[in-house]
């Protein structure tokens, strides 16, 4: 009996160690690269000069996002820091499941005065 718990108690070790590895192993950059999974949902952000539609965006964690940016002024580009995710003007983005957290949305296109400025805040929970 007594062998039986220690070998349960092990694999549960070992399981948890890889739960951990495989969460701080995350550069999350597979995340973007599941170009064939299928996306429970949507999410458009949109730009102007020099600013984002909203502040905050906020999706569900471990679920598949199509991540989409729509310029209604001027040339702007997306990229989710952290989150391997980079958008460019009416494409859609691969599918990318994130993990919980906050994420930063910036603009990476040198789009005039403005463009420091141009950040948001991804919410994933
Ligand atoms: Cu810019």
């Amino acid at each position: 009996m007594r062998m039986v718990r220690k070998r349960i108690a092990a694999a549960m070790a070992a399981l948890a160690l890889t739960g951990a590895l495989a969460a701080c192993g995350g550069k999350n950059e597979n995340a973007a690269e599941q170009e064939t999974a299928v996306a429970s949902q949507d999410l458009v952000i949109r730009a102007t000069n020099w600013q984002f539609d909203k502040a905050e965006y906020t999706v569900p964690k471990d679920t598949p996002i199509r991540y989409m940016l729509e310029n209604e002024q001027g040339a702007h580009g997306v990229e989710i820091e952290k989150a391997g995710v980079k958008l460019s003007n009416g494409k859609k983005s691969k599918v990318a499941t994130l993990a919980a957290g906050t994420y930063t949305i910036k603009c990476n296109i040198v789009c005039g005065q403005g463009h420091l400025a141009m950040k948001a805040t991804l919410i994933v929970k």
